[in-house]
């Protein structure tokens, strides 16, 4: 008996598929329909859209802090679009970038890997500048050259920060379109207002002309300096229209917003709006963008196949008062190996795929080249080290993350391992005249970060198994590492 009716099945998909236009029967539409309705818990019709390749929206924003988002437990600055997202989907609290400061930590999330493997971190310079002569490496793999392989249309929107020179934009590097500033906003210093005296108490009076960066479309400079005061509504409005222009294809947006990276600036309609301030103006304009590109989603019937995912790049910038974000409980920020400067927000929304939740299990920026890379049916480089992991189990499932450590390397030098709920500091150090001098740790100190997220009580005396452990993952990861050459400390 349960034979025949496969068979039947059988017969009917493929005459289904074969797309025959002979008139069917009604005894044989009853057959059907009562067979769909019967096996409607094993097959897949009408759920089209979730077996389809997806489309990938990541949206990175720079300096932001883990405490910046209503979210994450900010007070008084108002992101309603984000919230709504972190509802809907999954708000990761345990999640990381590959490095604490810009180009590594972009670096990191482009190709899977750690910076120090690719030479997008150096012992000399933090990041690349105006003058750098190089960029990422040709022979480096980007999550946007992965997904061309499955016929993806990609777009790099905003701040790149991974080589200005023309073999090492966005559009050598896999992405069929580009708009935005090629690195930082702070960058091309001209005038005279400059944020940098806002940390002794100062200057709050800068223009857009006092920072002469240029604004790219794909390789031409269309605009300098680049008009700073619009550029977040700017960047959100051509991921729409990225969006809307490739609805019928598969599509990869990645879009770096320059800011909240000091200098800030604010379009008229955000300007003085936010009780927080002018950084607060900032992020409730990036938050609006956020519901503008949602919004276009849900409109061209695209949110069930679509995942958008919302990060930082590292922690906020803090010496410059309240032109600095928040890490919220987190220790330190920007620049440091403390959870202040690495750990981020992270927000996974897909109404389709992403089963909502709170997730405390670790992540890492480098996981979204691999969960994508296989969400989309293309295998992950082998003939390299790729540090991401797939993240799929927990996203889909809420199956444990396969992460389980997280490796915080300052420039060239391995500061510190996570390893489960325990991190390791082998070396601190201060950053931008704050937390201190560089000190080195033996034994390192231990903190346990699911009892004490904010650093403070070690308990190294108590855990030699741990430490035990953690020295063994580092002995591993050492004795395997080959160093790229540098790309970041020439410069002309
Ligand atoms: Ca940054």
């Amino acid at each position: 008996m349960f034979f025949p009716i496969l068979d039947i099945i059988l017969k009917l998909s493929i005459e289904k598929k074969l797309k025959m236009t002979k008139r069917t029967s009604l005894p044989r539409l009853y057959l059907l329909a009562f067979l769909l309705l019967l096996g409607s818990h094993t097959h897949s019709y009408g759920q089209k859209n979730s077996k389809s390749t997806p489309n990938f929206v990541i949206i990175f924003a720079d300096d932001l802090g883990y405490g910046d988002l209503g979210t994450y437990g900010h007070p008084t600055i108002r992101t309603p679009h984000l919230d709504r997202m972190a509802y809907e989907g999954q708000k990761w609290t345990n999640f990381y970038v590959g490095a604490s400061v810009c180009t590594p930590s972009r670096a990191a999330l482009l190709t899977g890997r750690l910076p120090i493997r690719n030479g997008m971190s150096s012992s000399k310079s933090r990041v690349l500048f105006p003058n750098s002569k190089n960029g990422l490496p040709a022979n480096e793999v980007t999550l946007a050259e992965q997904l061309k392989k499955a016929g993806y249309s990609t777009a790099c929107i905003g701040k790149w920060h991974l080589g200005h020179k023309e073999q090492y934009l966005p559009t050598n590097n896999g992405f069929d379109y580009y708009f935005g500033i090629p690195y930082s906003n702070d960058m091309d210093h001209v005038g005279k207002g400059n944020y940098k005296k806002l940390a002794k108490g100062g200057q709050k009076s800068i223009i857009k002309e006092d920072y002469n960066v240029p604004l790219l479309r794909n390789t031409e400079v269309i605009e300098r300096p680049a008009n700073q005061n619009t550029i977040t509504r700017r960047y959100s409005d051509e991921a729409v229209s990225f969006i809307k222009e490739n609805k019928d294809k598969p599509f990869f947006v990645y879009l770096a917003h320059n800011l909240p990276h000091i200098p800030l600036f604010a379009s008229k309609d955000f300007l003085g709006k936010s009780k927080r301030g002018l950084y607060g103006d900032v992020l409730e304009e990036i938050d609006n963008g956020v519901g503008k590109i949602i919004a276009a989603l849900k409109d061209e019937g695209l949110a069930e196949n679509t995942i958008v995912v919302f990060t930082s790049d590292n922690g906020p910038w803090l010496p410059f008062k309240t032109h600095g974000g928040s890490a919220g409980l987190l220790r330190a920020g920007k620049g440091s190996t403390w959870e202040g400067g690495m750990r981020e927000p992270g927000i996974f929304w897909g109404p389709g795929k992403i089963k909502p939740g709170v997730i405390s299990d670790l992540g890492s920026t480098m996981d979204l080249f691999t969960t994508f890379s296989n969400m989309a049916g293309i295998p992950v480089p082998d003939d390299r080290v790729v540090d991401g992991v797939d993240l799929s189990p927990t996203l889909l499932e809420h199956g444990a993350s396969p992460r389980e450590s997280i490796l915080y390397y300052r420039q060239n030098e391995l500061y510190a391992v996570r390893l489960g709920d325990f991190k390791a500091h082998f070396i601190t150090n201060g950053v931008y005249g704050q937390f201190g001098k560089k000190e080195i740790h033996n034994p390192p100190i231990l903190y346990n970060l699911s009892e004490d997220p904010s650093e403070q009580f070690d308990i190294a005396e108590d855990h030699p198994e741990v430490l035990t452990k953690i020295n063994e993952l580092v002995a591993a990861h050492k004795s395997k590492l080959i160093k790229g050459k540098d790309m970041l400390a020439e410069r002309e």
